[in-house]
């Protein structure tokens, strides 16, 4: 019996009531049948597709919001996606970034399951992954996805993934733990989940990228999307060339320190991990285990995050570059992300109010558009260039929990009508232009769905 804590409506239904500025009950009806339909539609046996042109397979952190948005409508689902996801965890603990479905033909996506050869790698799954992760939000979308359908099923499911997500959050804080200071390091953009960020320019400009671009590959992304909105050739052949160093080590984590050409200790991955800690601390409560080592993990990993990552000259937070051991420069949206951490000291979440509410972000009672994914005032803010400035909506809604944890009700719910006027305009695009809130990207993209079915509710 599912036992919805958004009482506004009932499973699978529209809800009725908490309409945002200008919005009518009818016009949440409407979205909310849009979003259930999206998801719907890149729905595929046991997972969902992020995109059924740009993303034909599993991804990670996608599988994540998207089982916050199913437990909505179908709770099955939302237990279904995360188990498939897990089932393609690695004996070390990681969880791939990508599964790939093996009906799904292989020049569908660009690196495909042979670029990435996992299957011949010890400790792999009988499926076929890749070698990298994304940022472990699955334990807070878990314990979310369980407090809206609340149900014995749900805690089955819980009781059932909790190992896996332990054994995930095991891998990030030792193998991972390459700087030594209890964060994670991320080894390849691709695992921030803001892939082209400009975060990364600065790290990413010691990759040598030509050994790539000699070997020669197609990629597939810009057939299916206009290439002055996703990364340049060489963002690409950098990207290749930093799988290809992983790979050739055997996605071995040792020895990363003095070989890997791409380590950054990013503020949302590690946000995420720390807040991870507090979800499986739930999570264990509700199932008999012990919330305890859980709580102390979350603290140590927000001491790290404060200690490592916080600059007092611009008083937000940036990713260290471990190959250079500086602060990369860029003011992104990835310096919020810290407020996600409940136990976020209050000097620290003052600081990111002031750095959000900014012209560089733009966060107030009464907002045009959600946050951008750059810092709307710098020379290389690009409206239109995937995470060099657009608009998304899982970043929104992690910030808007953060806003949210911190008693910040006001600012949350300026982010929630926001966040339902873009979709009001656009429908439930991959990601959105910025000032004019115009769709971009995949046309039909799930996480956007799933995370609009979960403000609605609100
Ligand atoms: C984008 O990343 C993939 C690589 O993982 C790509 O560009 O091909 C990112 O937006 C990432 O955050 C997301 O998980 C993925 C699938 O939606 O697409």
């Amino acid at each position: 019996m599912v036992n919805r804590t958004a009482p506004s409506a009932l499973p699978g239904t529209a809800p009725s009531g908490g309409a945002a500025d200008g919005d009518t009950p009818g016009e949440h009806g409407r979205l909310w049948q849009l979003a259930r339909a999206t998801l719907d539609g890149n729905w595929e046996h046991d997972h969902t597709v992020p995109s059924r042109t740009l993303y034909p397979h599993q991804w990670s952190w996608d599988s994540a919001f998207v089982a916050i948005g199913w437990a909505h409508i179908r709770p099955d689902r939302a237990w279904s996606e995360l188990t498939s996801l897990f089932r393609g965890q690695w004996r070390d603990g990681r969880v791939p970034h990508i599964v790939f479905n093996p009906v799904v033909p292989g020049g569908a996506y660009f690196p495909g399951s042979g670029f990435w050869a996992t299957t011949e790698v010890e400790g792999t799954p009988p499926m076929a992954t890749s070698g990298l992760v994304q940022p472990p939000v699955h334990a807070l979308a878990a314990w979310h996805a369980y407090r809206r359908a609340r149900s014995d099923e749900g805690r089955a499911a819980l009781r059932r993934l909790y190992p896996g997500l332990v054994a995930q959050q095991r891998y990030l804080a030792t193998r991972r733990d390459v700087g030594g200071g209890g964060l994670a390091s991320i080894v390849h953009p691709w695992e921030s989940g803001l892939d082209n960020s400009p975060a990364w320019d600065a790290p990413l400009s010691a990759v040598p990228a030509e050994a790539a671009v000699m070997r020669g590959y197609r990629r597939r992304d810009t057939v299916h999307a206009a290439p002055a909105h996703r990364p340049t050739d060489l963002d690409y052949a950098r990207y290749v060339a930093i799988v290809t160093a992983y790979r050739a080590a055997g996605y071995r984590d040792e020895g990363l320190a003095d070989r890997h050409p791409f380590l950054v200790e990013c503020p949302l991955f590690n946000s995420a991990m720390g807040a991870a800690e507090q979800a499986l601390a739930r999570i264990a409560g509700e199932i008999g285990a012990d919330p305890g080592p859980h709580r102390e993990r979350a603290a140590r990993i927000t001491e790290a995050v404060l200690t490592r990552l916080y600059d007092p000259q611009t008083g937000t937070f940036h990713p260290r570059d471990l190959n250079t051991g500086r602060l990369t420069p860029a003011r992104t949206v990835l310096g919020l992300a810290p407020l996600i951490l409940p136990d976020l000291p209050a000097r620290y979440v003052e600081a990111v109010l002031v750095e959000a509410r900014s012209a560089r972000f733009g966060l107030a009672v009464r907002m045009a558009r959600p946050l951008p994914s750059h810092d709307r005032t710098a020379a290389d803010f690009e409206p239109l260039r995937y995470w060099r400035g657009p608009t998304w909506m899982n970043v929104n809604w992690l910030v808007r929990q953060g806003l949210l944890g911190h008693g910040q009700d006001r600012l949350a719910a300026g982010l929630h009508a926001s966040m339902i006027g873009l979709a009001a305009t656009a429908g439930c695009h991959e990601y959105f232009h910025p000032d004019t809130g115009a769709g971009l990207g995949s046309p039909a993209f799930s996480w956007t769905a799933a995370l609009l079915l979960d403000v609605l509710a609100d």
